[in-house]
């Protein structure tokens, strides 16, 4: 029998109060699957009805027309509520489905409630009605690999993050023999309905399916998911009809706690820059409603990158009368000046620590880079288009991959530049580090997405700046500032007088500003020592007293950091209270559009911004959302992504108040503590703060 300091374990191990402690059942987590979310009134019939509302219009591409004419026309439907449905309604409503669901893509917390809520639709409208849940994303279409959900595993998940009732996977079913075999399938199957939970390239992906499989009777409804937040549908004329994708809300307020952990941990030691890379492959949703929930001391949003204008240098290219067209647009180099003159900025007001956010996608709005992105694409496809084996199989180390470029740049000078990549790219690429060019060159998804995600941004970012600071810090341009008391304080208790050495070592002595600022040529101790015996402070033999020497090195900076990347974890986490909601009540509706014989049409909510009472479930025609977008190296019709609108009132309120989270003041800092995610209880987060401020500024 197993002991351990004489405690009998195996009857350790039966106390009940020792399975307290070591269950997995945890009363959060039990509080957690019995939470039953609010369903909109409309939920509360019998049954619902499906509504054309043609106050909505879209601009439609031709392309589209021809792609999808079988769901081209549909329109925004209202789902409304039936107290006595007549017996047609009644019968149809209430036939016997069988119902597929599938993840597709990055999991995104609130996955789990769609399914229950679907389930307890279908179940309320006919006990006989089967969910079938494919496993591991859209390869269990192709696959056939499902299993059917019921109460039993159901309840095990409700309310719950993750993806991992059935898993989830970014297959595509993207070509004509693809399409044919999940056509098979689901006809095998018996499905009545397949409902795709997914992103952008997911919903795409439905309405593709929608149109291949109407004719077979089986209907194809989409749920806008993903926490980069970037799907968001609004008319021709701005009006909202989905304000933003679920697992947005719980990923952004878990960052948000762990950077705000950092910026108190930062401001208490005093001796790190912490750098935080966001995840959002391109927009920055996430990094703009991390902003507003933590105030870090500087937070770069990439969409303001592309529209960036370098003030000084288009000055000084306007006083000779010239146009810098290099004043356009964000470099890197650009990107690590404005963060160096940030650090220098607090550094000056004695704070040589902080908290910078970074989006996981801004390299796509940094011009340099984006031009590589898309070369590198295209080469990439081409190849994989052209061979039957692919470009990373065959160019396996990165000295490989770059050896083929180099190639493709001298044939394509020796023939008229007939490749897209040329000497000057790979002059340039050539330039930069090469973990910065294996993520360049790094494997795209299997929507030709470039994966952000793979490349370490934060670091090639920190790189150079790292470099500047150490050139300024050369050049006198970057130190600590000193606080006059302390510097009074210091010498007076060795025994020295502050006015005879502080003119010396000081630019700023007496001047009554709040930092003294060692002068730009003492650099180090060498030049320190110079500039003492120059002013026969002390002799050309004497040493430093050691007390000078200690204020001196106080002036001097060290730039430590510490790098974090928060994507996984956020993405993982349970769901707020928002997404919990909002999750069943697309599973609710989803089945509302099924009933009602929907097809290519996405399940969302109106009205997120505003109070739960006000949410109202709609069918958002996807077809008519498509626009054409380079991937794979060919355009593609795909649903477009919503990036930061820099004219949005959440983008505005940042851009005003975020000079006052820098802090280049005696004062505190300006974080914010956003808290824990609290799942019960009433809390002004009860919703994403970028929702909250678009819609007050809608309000006016
Ligand atoms: P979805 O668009 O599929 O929801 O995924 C979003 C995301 O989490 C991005 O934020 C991130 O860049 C990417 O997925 C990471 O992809 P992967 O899970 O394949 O590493």
């Amino acid at each position: 029998m197993p002991e351990s300091k004489g405690i009998n374990l195996n009857s350790f191990l039966e106390n009940p109060e020792v399975k307290k402690v070591i269950t997995p059942f945890t009363d959060d987590f039990q509080e957690r699957l019995d939470f039953q979310p609010q369903a909109c009134k409309v939920f509360s019939n019998p049954a619902t009805r499906l509504e054309s509302d043609l106050e909505y219009e879209f601009d439609i591409h031709p392309a589209t027309k021809e792609a999808l004419p079988n769901i081209i026309a549909n329109t925004v439907q209202r789902v409304i509520g039936i107290e006595t449905p007549d017996s047609n309604l009644e019968k149809n409503y209430t036939r016997q489905r069988n119902i597929g669901i599938v993840f597709s893509g990055g999991p995104a917390p609130g996955g789990h409630n769609v399914i229950a809520g679907l389930y307890d639709a279908m179940k309320k409208a006919n006990p006989e009605n089967r969910l079938l849940g494919f496993i591991m994303g859209p390869e269990g279409i192709l696959e056939k690999d499902f299993i059917e959900l019921d109460e039993t595993l159901i309840k095990q998940y409700r309310n719950r993050g993750g993806f991992s009732m059935i898993k989830t996977g970014r297959t595509k079913i993207d070509t004509k023999e693809k399409m044919a075999l999940a056509r098979e399938n689901c006809k095998e199957m018996n499905l009545d309905a397949i409902v795709i939970v997914g992103g952008d390239d997911s919903n795409t992906n439905a309405a593709f399916l929608a149109q291949e499989l109407i004719n077979d009777g089986i209907q194809v409804l989409g749920v806008p998911k993903t926490i980069d937040g970037d799907v968001q549908v609004k008319d021709k004329n701005n009006k909202i009809l989905c304000a933003i994708s679920f697992g947005f809300h719980t990923a952004a307020r878990a960052f948000a706690q762990n950077i705000s952990n950092l910026c108190s941990d930062s401001s208490s030691d005093v001796k790190y820059w912490h750098v935080c890379k966001v995840m959002g492959r391109v927009a920055s949703h996430l990094a703009l409603e991390v902003a507003l929930q933590v105030h870090p001391n500087m937070c770069m949003i990439g969409e303001e990158m592309a529209d960036y204008i370098d003030s000084q240098r288009q000055k000084k290219a306007e006083a000779s009368g010239v146009t810098d067209y290099t004043a356009f647009g964000m470099t890197l180099r650009h990107l690590s000046r404005v963060i160096c003159n940030t650090i220098v900025r607090r550094a000056e007001a004695g704070k040589n620590y902080g908290v910078i956010v970074i989006p996981e996608g801004i390299l796509e709005f940094i011009n340099e880079i984006q031009i590589f992105i898309i070369k590198l694409n295209t080469i990439i496809a081409e190849y994989n288009q052209t061979h039957d084996t692919d470009f990373h199989s065959d160019f396996i180390t990165l000295e490989e991959k770059i050896n083929y470029l180099r190639r493709m740049a001298r044939f394509s000078r020796e023939n008229n530049g007939i490749f897209v990549w040329n000497t000057r790219d790979d002059d340039l690429f050539s330039d930069i580090p090469a973990f910065f060019q294996e993520g360049l060159l790094t494997e795209r998804d299997s929507h030709g997405n470039f994966q952000f995600s793979q490349v370490e941004t934060e670091k090639v970012i920190l790189g150079l700046v790292q470099d500047y600071l150490k050139i300024r810090q050369e050049e006198g341009r970057y130190k600590i500032g000193i606080k006059p008391e302390w510097f009074d304080k210091t010498l007076k208790k060795e025994g020295f007088d502050p006015d005879y050495y502080g003119p010396v070592i000081f630019k700023n002595y007496k001047t009554n500003e709040p930092f003294l600022l060692s002068k730009d040529a003492l650099i180090s101790i060498k030049t320190l020592n110079i500039e003492l015996v120059r002013k026969r402070i002390i002799g050309k033999n004497d040493d430093i007293p050691p007390v000078i020497q200690k204020v001196f090195q106080a002036t001097i900076p060290k730039f430590k950091t510490q790098v974090h990347f928060y994507g996984y974890d956020g993405r993982g986490n349970d769901p707020t209270w928002f997404d919990c909601t909002y999750t069943y009540n697309l599973g609710l509706t989803a089945f509302s559009l099924i009933a009602n014989n929907a097809s290519g049409q996405m399940a969302a909510i109106q009205n997120l911004e505003k109070d739960f009472d006000d949410w109202e479930p709609i069918g958002i025609p996807i077809a008519p959302l498509m626009h054409l977008e380079e991937r794979k190296g060919k355009l593609a019709l795909v649903i477009e992504r919503a990036v930061v609108e820099l004219d949005s009132p959440a983008f505005k309120v940042v851009e005003q108040i975020r000079e006052n989270w820098i802090a280049d003041n005696p004062g505190p800092d300006q974080y914010r503590n956003p808290g824990p995610i609290r799942f019960s209880g009433r809390s002004v987060d009860r919703k994403p703060l970028i929702l909250t401020l678009n819609n007050l500024g809608e309000k006016g």
